[in-house]
């Protein structure tokens, strides 16, 4: 009766466990380890590399707040891009906003798309929808060859180890930059300000460097390192606060107007990293 546990290593003196009932998926992509896991707390997970990227339970948090706090920043986002993000969770929340007509999934790995549209069907769900266009391409080439196209920008990517390592540079957010329209505006998930408080002070350094305005905001996200998460953004021109549009989308669990408003509240030792 032996019990099996998932455990990620998340630094030399931390993980997280999580009893799993048994492994669904594993193999080796071009790109990472990639295995799905049906744990008995969070129901399906999803892990590359090692790391814990999203689980059924959970993942609203992560993908409501990537994606909604700057689609209600931007008075009228149309184009969108996302970076990463090949399990489909913030295209779903994307395309809940009526003014988007275009989607953009620029993922370097598409076994994470086919696997996830295999064992994750109601986060892939909004990839079928025919204002998606999913292209599997490294997501720096992608923004190298779309100048100013795109309303927002979101960069749903791994830790800055493996792919991910060129996704966390200030030549990468001056691409973005370009990528954007004269008013755009780009979110990257920017990790633990427990964990990783080196990253989040060069990456806000860095985004300082390239856009007028730099805003970090948090979230809770229970299967992630510490729970505390970041999120980075980086505008030309609409401020998160004073831009704050009205909810146009019903039916979130975790984003709501006060939640937007709240996630940039920064307790002091975050925002002394900053
Ligand atoms: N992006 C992964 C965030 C990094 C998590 N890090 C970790 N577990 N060490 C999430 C992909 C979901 N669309």
């Amino acid at each position: 009766n032996a019990e099996l546990w998932f455990t990620e290593y998340q630094s030399d003196n931390l993980s997280i466990g999580l009893r799993i009932n048994k492994t669904i998926h594993s193999e080796v992509t071009e790109f990472q380890t990639l295995d799905i896991m049906e744990t008995e707390q969070y129901g399906n997970l999803l892990v590359l590399d090692g790391c814990v990227m999203t689980t059924d339970k959970d993942e609203f948090v992560y993908h409501e707040m990537i994606s909604h706090v700057p689609l209600h920043t931007h008075p009228n986002p149309k184009r969108v891009l996302v970076i990463g993000g090949g399990d489909g969770g913030a295209i779903r929340e994307i395309i809940k906003h009526p003014s988007v007509e275009k989607a953009v999934l620029a993922e370097i790995d598409g076994r994470v798309i086919e696997t996830s549209k295999e064992y994750f069907p109601q986060i892939a769900s909004g990839l079928a929808d025919p204002r998606v266009d999913v292209q599997v391409t490294d997501g720096i080439q992608y923004v190298k060859d779309h100048k100013g196209e795109f309303d927002v920008i979101l960069v749903d990517s791994t830790d800055p180890i493996g792919p991910a390592v060129g996704l966390f540079a200030r030549d990468f957010y001056q691409l973005v930059f370009e990528a954007l329209t004269d008013d755009g505006l780009f979110v990257a998930q920017t990790e633990s300000p427990f964990a990783n408080q080196k990253l989040i002070s060069q990456v806000n350094a860095d985004i300082k460097s390239v856009f007028p305005q730099t805003h970090m905001y948090l979230a809770f996200i229970p299967t992630y390192p510490t729970g505390m998460w970041s999120f980075t953004m980086g505008s030309k021109k609409y401020n998160p606060l004073q831009d704050q549009q009205p909810q146009r989308v019903t039916g979130t669990k975790y984003y709501s107007s006060d939640v937007h408003k709240g996630a940039f509240a920064l307790p002091p030792f975050v925002q002394e990293l900053i």
